[in-house]
């Protein structure tokens, strides 16, 4: 059941392949010497030959002021992602179905905590803290990804986000596996080989209830019709309307553009979805010979702009979850605080 999650792929070994390839290329690239920028030398030519080079620029490299800004966006917004994400699956915690379905989704939840952890520590590299990122959230000058400002109603939307969202996740996620920025390249690969579970135990969850009885199978098809498009919107505006595409694919932070990993996830969702039995609702989904490719129903574009600036359909509630959950957890950060420097007191004394 699980085969054909990642097959059909470029690299031998689907998308994990892939993973696993970009972290012997990480590899290969730290065993190289690549020598630092000499003293009179350009720091503006050293950083790109670094980046021409396919070499990863490290946190003691100089780099422009508009790259490590750039980062900082990126990066930050997905860590948000990672700890909103946690909310709307959260929300099933207490109600799965049986006890091992609660501790899988328990596990997943977790994973996801650990996602943004590795996320703002690499944040942290470029020079700024994760309280002040944390309070950029909060205040709502920095973003999370517009998919999880959509209700989980049933069960089976546990099911369509770890099928769907982390599928849409891994597509994006695996080339970030080649960034040229060393702390998210790093982090990525860790983060992919996780997602790979999490999309799996989605996949499972509907399969079953997708094979179970007419009921279950609508409530699958139900979860399904409705987290299709706000997935397609998870890779961003069309390319003609993206931003930072040019800007970021010429850093080689991204190495594809928005409208490339969306046409890659519906090729792959595609076998996904019949192996299901269920229908993706899209009448004009069909394959294109010439293409080689499926054309599909681009999503409601508009709709992720106003989901994006605040106005989905639970933004409110996600922002207002964090910010309680942040003042909650301020005794916690009080006591880290107060024992880490009871400990420097004492290396002091000691010393
Ligand atoms: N939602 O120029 P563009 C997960 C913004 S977590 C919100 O194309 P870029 C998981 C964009 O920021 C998955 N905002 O931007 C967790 C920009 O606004 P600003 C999260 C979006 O950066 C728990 C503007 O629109 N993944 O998997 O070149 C449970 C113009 O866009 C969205 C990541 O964060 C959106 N969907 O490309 C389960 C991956 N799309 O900043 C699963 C890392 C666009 O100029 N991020 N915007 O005000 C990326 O790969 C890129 O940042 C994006 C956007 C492809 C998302």
């Amino acid at each position: 059941m699980y085969g054909n999650d990642f097959s059909g792929e470029d690299a031998p070994g689907g998308l994990l392949g892939e993973v696993e390839a970009a972290e012997a290329a990480l590899r290969a690239a730290a065993e190289r010497d690549r020598g630092a920028a000499g003293p009179g030398e350009d720091l503006a030519a050293y950083f790109a030959q670094v980046i021409d080079a396919d070499q990863k620029i490290e946190p003691r490299d100089w780099m422009p002021e508009a790259y490590r800004r750039t980062l900082i966006r990126q990066i930050a917004q997905h860590a948000h992602s990672e700890i909103i994400g946690m909310q709307p699956e959260g929300n099933w915690i207490s109600r799965a179905p049986s006890l091992k379905r609660k501790a899988i989704l328990l596990a997943k939840v977790q994973d996801e905590a650990g996602h943004g952890l590795y996320l703002y520590a690499a944040a942290e590299t470029l020079g700024i803290s994760r309280d002040e990122l944390v309070d950029l959230l909060l205040n709502g000058r920095q973003k999370y990804s517009s998919i999880f400002n959509y209700p989980t109603l049933t069960w089976a939307d546990v099911g369509a986000i770890g099928w769907l969202v982390d599928g849409a996740a891994i597509v994006n996620q695996v080339p970030l596996c080649r960034c040229s920025y060393g702390p998210y390249a790093r982090a990525m690969i860790r983060v992919c080989k996780e997602e790979s579970f999490h999309q799996r135990q989605g996949y499972e969850i509907l399969h079953v209830l997708a094979h179970g009885t007419p009921a279950q199978k609508a409530m699958a098809q139900d979860a399904l019709d409705r987290w299709w498009y706000p997935s397609l919107a998870m890779f961003g505006p069309p390319d003609g309307d993206s931003t930072h595409s040019a800007q970021s694919m010429a850093w080689k932070i991204k190495r594809f553009s928005n409208d490339e990993l969306r046409q890659r996830f519906v090729d792959m969702c595609v076998g996904q979805a019949e192996v299901l039995g269920l229908t993706i609702p899209d009448p004009d989904l069909r394959w294109n010979d010439e293409r080689q490719a499926y054309d599909f129903t681009q999503p409601d574009y508009a709709e992720l702009m106003q989901v994006i600036s605040g106005n989905g359909p639970c933004n409110r509630e996600r922002m207002a979850h964090r910010r309680h959950a942040h003042t909650e957890g301020a005794w916690v950060r009080e006591a880290a605080a107060a024992y880490a420097a009871k400990q420097k007191n004492k290396e002091k004394v000691a010393a």
